[in-house]
């Protein structure tokens, strides 16, 4: 059946009606309906694993069991989960294993810009890129022939644009697929040195193979063109571009396999054009792996490594008609990310930002404490960095800096990777202050639940970490839960927790404002007799809250009545409309 689909939501398609039958996956933007998709079909299990390293390992274990799985992360996730892929390449597997991973060029929603392919290389496992969604779908089916039939793990590349864009895809039937036996097979499976040894060569011809396949492989096509001065080696959503600016005017090889690639086609087409040109987003690749086989081409010297690309660019470096686009007569305001209104970090970020601390941050909603007027972060670089770092930050400076110095990290990022910088310093012993922002979801992401929320992927009941119990198994002494929402509870949770001489942890508990369950009070107005706009209560940077004509303002529409702007308010100015929202 013909239909428009969501190119993550084809993949999903695509590993349903290829019969997978398991899924775990961590979210991350650009990546993340692949598996909330997924979990729509009852066919297959689906779960959200704490990490993507967990997430492979447990799509491992299912196709060792001998079913086809699937695991699902951004980019970055893909450092996480390096460790098993790079093993799992020698090990191979049983049933069929996919990874999806998706890559955010522009960083519309990413910590770094970095290329995955240099993963399938690195790793030495085959990588698949599709450009619309019906290679979505259809290469989702494909890999899992590959992974079987060479017995290996493939990786699945997106793009923000090719994961997040709608096109048409043709869906069929389910083929429900028979368990493959277990067999045990140590020599295979269990990966010490001697073993691993002799599964090493097995890697390097599987390699050779696949380059072989690679070859004749309908993902990889010659698409005539009318001039051969220039001939264009693409591929996912930069394909797209060269399409919609070159139309058939060049010919074009369109790789929808990004590794191994294809020597022969990649010569042969070559040789048949005068100027060779590469055109993909991020690094030169394909272009360092041409130059190695001693071809000469337009590349990076040309095309920028940085950023998205767009038709506009492609044509401006290919020397085509630029089109000029419509222009707005007004002008936009710029509207930078901020938290929500009603957000439970808020509060928290006011209050370091007021004790003057220095602030090593992590990644979730609550990286926004670093934009101002709240500007209450010195550090962020990856998921769990935040615990590790303040361990470090306090070995090396010690002293007055232990007393002035907080990690914070949000509930699901913790589960993440925090568990074991905190149990670093419980190991190690640092007088370290952390602040765990448990907001009852993974919010950045767009609300999955996680191990502490007591819901799994489908909503219902499933186990729940106690944070406090853990913290206190790995021998804090020192942990205390505040409401955010409270500014003077909050405010005296940081200063006794920072003047105390052992490590604590506080626990700054809210769910977030945005959560259906979360009932929310009567927005609030500004009494403007009493108003004396001394601005106090834009110091929180809450959105709702703006002056007009010198007195402080409430959208009402973006009010969820929280109340931390009224107890900054020297003069009670911000009264309650009654009106429940
Ligand atoms: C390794 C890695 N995986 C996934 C992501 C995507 N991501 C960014 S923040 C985040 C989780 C945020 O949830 P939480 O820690 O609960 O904080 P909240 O956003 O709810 O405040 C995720 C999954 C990432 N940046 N890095």
């Amino acid at each position: 059946m013909k239909q428009l689909m969501l190119g993550n939501a084809a993949v999903a398609r695509g590993l349903y009606e290829a019969g997978c039958g398991v899924v775990s996956s961590y979210p991350g933007t650009p990546s993340t309906e692949i598996t909330e998709e997924c979990a729509k079909y009852d066919e297959i299990y689906c779960e959200w694993a704490p990490n993507e390293k967990v997430a492979m390992e447990v799509a491992f274990g299912a196709s060792l069991a001998g079913k086809r799985s699937f695991c699902g992360m951004k980019h970055v996730g893909l450092n996480v989960a390096a460790d098993p892929l790079f093993t799992m390449s020698y090990t191979g597997v049983n049933g069929g294993m996919v990874i999806g991973v998706a890559d955010d060029a522009g960083m519309h929603s990413s910590q770094n810009e970095q290329d995955s392919r240099h993963y399938a290389r690195a790793a030495k496992v085959p990588m698949l890129e599709p450009s619309d969604s019906a290679e979505a779908l259809a290469f989702a089916k494909l890999a899992y022939e590959l992974s079987e039939q060479f017995d290996t793990p493939v990786l699945l590349k997106m793009c923000t644009r090719v994961a997040h864009s709608q096109s048409i895809v043709d869906t069929t039937e389910r083929a429900e697929r028979e368990m493959i036996p277990y067999e045990k097979n140590i020599a295979k499976y269990v990966m010490m040195p001697g073993n691993a040894k002799r599964r090493h060569p097995v890697v390097e011809e599987r390699t050779r193979k696949l380059a072989q396949w690679a070859e004749t492989a309908p993902v990889n096509r010659v698409e005539e063109g009318a001039d051969h001065k220039i001939g264009i080696i693409t591929s996912s959503t930069s394909y797209q571009y060269v399409k919609e600016v070159c139309g058939d005017r060049f010919p074009v090889l369109k790789l929808g396999m990004a590794w191994p690639l294809p020597e022969g086609l990649i010569r042969d087409f070559a040789a048949s054009v005068d100027l060779l040109t590469v055109v993909e987003e991020l690094d030169g690749f394909i272009e360092a792996h041409c130059r190695a086989m001693g071809l000469a081409l337009a590349g990076k010297d040309v095309f920028p490594c940085i950023d998205e690309f767009s038709q506009n660019l492609v044509a401006e470096k290919l020397g085509l008609p630029v089109h000029a686009g419509r222009k707005l007569d007004d002008q936009i305001p710029p509207r930078p990310p901020v938290m929500c209104a009603g957000c439970p970090h808020r509060g928290l970020f006011y209050t370091l930002n007021k004790n003057k601390c220095t602030v090593l941050g992590d990644i979730g909603c609550y990286t926004l404490g670093a934009v101002a007027p709240l500007s209450a972060m010195d550090m962020t670089l990856c998921m769990g960095g935040s615990i590790s770092a303040i361990h470090g930050f306090n070995k090396a400076r010690g002293g007055e800096s232990e007393h002035k110095t907080v990690a914070v990290i949000g509930d699901s990022t913790f589960m993440h990777s925090g568990m074991t910088g905190l149990a670093n310093i419980a190991y190690n012993q640092s007088n370290s202050t952390v602040i765990i922002l448990d907001n009852s979801i993974t919010g950045m992401t767009g609300h999955q639940q996680n191990p502490t929320t007591g819901f799994n992927i489908k909503g219902d009941p499933a186990g729940k970490i106690d944070l406090e119990a853990l913290c206190r198994a790995m021998g804090f002494r020192r942990v205390r839960v505040v409401d955010p929402y409270d500014l003077k509870e909050t405010d005296r949770a940081v200063k006794e927790e920072l003047a105390a001489d052992e490590p604590s942890v506080i626990i700054s508990r809210r769910p977030c404002a945005l959560l259906k369950y979360v009932k929310h009070k009567a927005p609030l107005k500004v009494n403007t007799d009493k108003c004396i706009g001394c601005k106090s209560c834009m110091k929180i940077g809450c959105p709702a809250i703006s002056m007009k004509e010198g007195k402080a303002h409430v959208d009402f529409t973006q009010c969820v009545g929280c109340g931390v702007c009224q107890q900054l308010c020297p003069v009670g100015a911000f009264e309650s409309t009654g009106k429940e929202g």
